[in-house]
């Protein structure tokens, strides 16, 4: 495996940290086509976006990738999921972690991508995410603020830059987006490690493989406009959210 931001904490920065690649493990282990592509998403009354971000997938992939739903809707968001040809897992609404630990499990091909079923994340960019596990990452995490994140609340996007700020200062590696929900991953990554937090799930997604030495890759995203409702308050969330990045990074530290 290539050198890893996780491994160096004197500074290394995620979003520039793609240079060398170990040409013989990536032989190993690629390439993936979206045939070895699962997008797995938690679904939580998302009627307004479930349409578009399942066709979305299907015509960047040719219809390959495979799509899971884990679904606590009382609107008929599973319905439509299964009519665009999703798998639906169904589960009691306990909250974002909780469906998407269970949704990030579901899947055995070897690349799991996460996003949110909103439509405020680019199902355009995949092809990128794919090549960047072909070319050698174990995570590739969507940084929504290096392009500004427009469509993102002021209060949000203040509050994402900190819990970026807070997380880099406790993991010595520069990170720049550490809530986003648009990752990939090699599912390696995802079943090595016991996942705990609910809100903070997004942030332990990011701190712990990091922390452990996989290497994690930035990619700039595009981040647009919600269709329907958040599920996350702002404040409560928020606070939520502190609190697993501070027990999560002391946890890896003294593991
Ligand atoms: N199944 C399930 N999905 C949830 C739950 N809470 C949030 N989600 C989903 O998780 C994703 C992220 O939530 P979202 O409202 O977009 O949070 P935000 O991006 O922080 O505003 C969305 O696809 C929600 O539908 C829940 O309790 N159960
Ligand atoms: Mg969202």
């Amino acid at each position: 495996m290539s050198k890893v931001a996780g491994r160096d904490p004197e500074g290394v920065d995620a979003r520039t940290n793609g240079a060398a690649v170990d040409e013989e493990s990536t032989e190993e282990m690629g390439p993936y086509t979206f045939e070895d592509l699962s997008v797995v998403m938690g679904t939580y009354n998302e009627e307004a976006a479930v349409a578009k971000v399942i066709t979305d997938i299907q015509d960047v992939t040719d219809g390959k990738a495979e799509v899971v739903c884990v679904d606590g809707s009382s609107d008929r968001t599973p319905e439509i999921a299964r009519e665009h040809g999703a798998r639906v897992i169904e589960q009691e609404p306990q909250g974002y972690g909780v469906a998407v630990s269970a949704a990030i499990s579901a899947p055995d091909r070897p690349v799991v991508v996460t996003t949110d079923c909103d439509d405020t994340y680019p199902m355009e960019q995949l092809p990128e995410f794919l090549e960047e596990i072909n070319n050698g990452a174990d995570v590739v995490s969507g940084d929504r603020l290096y392009h500004g994140a427009e469509a993102m609340p002021g209060f949000n996007r203040f509050g994402n830059q900190a819990f970026a700020a807070i997380a880099s200062v406790l993991m010595g590696t520069r990170v720049h987006d550490t809530t986003t929900g648009m990752r990939a991953y090699r599912r390696e990554v995802v079943e090595s490690i016991e996942w705990t937090e609910n809100t903070g799930l997004s942030a332990e997604l990011l701190i712990r493989p990091l922390m452990r030495g996989y290497e994690i890759r930035e990619e700039p995203i595009a981040y647009g406009e919600r269709a329907g409702e958040t599920k996350l308050d702002p404040i409560q969330g928020g606070a939520a959210i502190a609190k697993s990045i501070v027990k999560v990074c002391l946890e890896e530290r003294f593991r």
